[in-house]
């Protein structure tokens, strides 16, 4: 059928096929034909702005109403999409394989609408849709909180024509150069009282995902402690649409060797993945995700 090499398909679906301890790692680009941007490179949202800039706690401190744009446009656009082929595959494998668990980097949505069992399913950055607040301490949270835009104030700024403006563009955020007196561009100046505010504290809620510097969430640690414990041995680990760049994410690919594992990258970038040392791999599937997961799994 020709997406990949029926070889290699073979050698990975025999692998497959014995293997009980199995681990998924995934990353942007399997939510990339859904039509959510990645990170890092091609089609990147954040081609134009290092996604320190805004995925920080210092970012947030700073311009706290400039970072609430942002995650009110990925809330809104990750609502708008739907999951594809590769969602679905990954929770059809974790409903059959008991041994089976994705840990995801996305923060989307995705694999849940795609009916991933939950205590297989460990969201690494957090989600989209849980919203908390920003004071430490405080600890108010708010889970699959859905509402868009999630206060009036964040309402996605459309021009004449009706087209939504992504407020994190480069033309918005570099508002000195805009044209002001261009009717078609509305330039959002969000008061900090109209942000969401904790009705616990009256501070500032922040996304309920996780930026730079920032520990993941201690259950979702535990619970994959608690599985690697478990396993004495991992047969196999896919990592899926990821540039496995941002740690520790990116470190269950060497833990899981540690015990054995066999490697499958899947990635649409053979060069965004490195190919060597703790990267070698022993099978990689070129192409989009969203293709090639159903094939393996079939
Ligand atoms: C396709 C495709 C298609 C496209 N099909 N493929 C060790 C060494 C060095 C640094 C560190 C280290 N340990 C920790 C650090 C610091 C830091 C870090 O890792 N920095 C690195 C950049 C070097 N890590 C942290 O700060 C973490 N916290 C931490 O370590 O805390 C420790 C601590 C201890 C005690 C007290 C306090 C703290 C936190 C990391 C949080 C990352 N957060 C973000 C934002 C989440 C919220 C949001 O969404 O806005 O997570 S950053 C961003 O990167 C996001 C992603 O989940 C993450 C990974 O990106 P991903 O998914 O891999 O996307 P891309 O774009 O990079 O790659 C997409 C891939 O898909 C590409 O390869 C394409 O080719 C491919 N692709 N289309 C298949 N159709
Ligand atoms: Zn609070």
């Amino acid at each position: 059928n020709g997406i990949v090499p029926q070889k290699d398909l073979e050698s990975f679906q025999f692998h497959l096929a014995k293997s009980t301890r199995i681990i998924a790692l995934l990353g942007a680009g399997v939510s990339a034909s859904s039509g959510l941007p990645t990170f890092r490179g091609a089609g990147g949202m954040w081609r134009t702005h290092e996604a320190t800039d805004l995925a920080t706690p210092e970012a947030f401190a700073a311009d706290p109403g400039l970072v609430w744009q942002f995650y009110n446009y990925r809330r809104h656009m990750a609502l708008n999409v739907k999951p594809n082929p590769a969602h679905y595959a990954l929770a059809e494998l974790a409903r059959k394989k008991q041994g089976f668990i994705t840990l995801s980097q996305n923060v989307d949505g995705l694999s849940p609408r795609a009916g991933h069992p939950s205590q297989s399913l460990k969201l690494l950055h957090g989600s989209l849709f849980d919203v908390k607040c920003s004071d430490f301490f405080c600890k108010y949270t708010q889970i699959d909180n859905y509402t868009d835009p999630i206060v009036p104030a964040l309402t996605i700024p459309t021009t004449a024509d009706g087209d939504e403006v992504d407020p994190t563009s480069k033309a918005i955020l570099a508002s000195k150069d805009l044209d002001i007196s261009d009717v078609n561009v509305k330039i959002p100046e969000i008061d900090t009282a109209h942000l969401p505010s904790c009705p616990s504290c009256k501070g500032l809620l922040r996304p309920g995902v996780v930026w730079f510097g920032e520990r993941l969430p201690g259950d979702v640690m535990s619970d994959i402690e608690t599985w690697l414990d478990e396993s004495e041995t991992i047969d196999l680990i896919m990592v899926i649409g990821t540039s496995a760049k941002v740690y520790p994410a990116a470190g269950y690919v060497d833990m899981a060797r540690e015990k054995g594992a066999r490697v499958a990258v899947i990635n649409m970038d053979k060069k965004d993945v490195p190919a060597s040392g703790v990267y070698s791999q022993d099978w990689f599937f070129e192409g989009d995700a969203a293709k090639i997961v159903p094939e393996l799994f079939k």
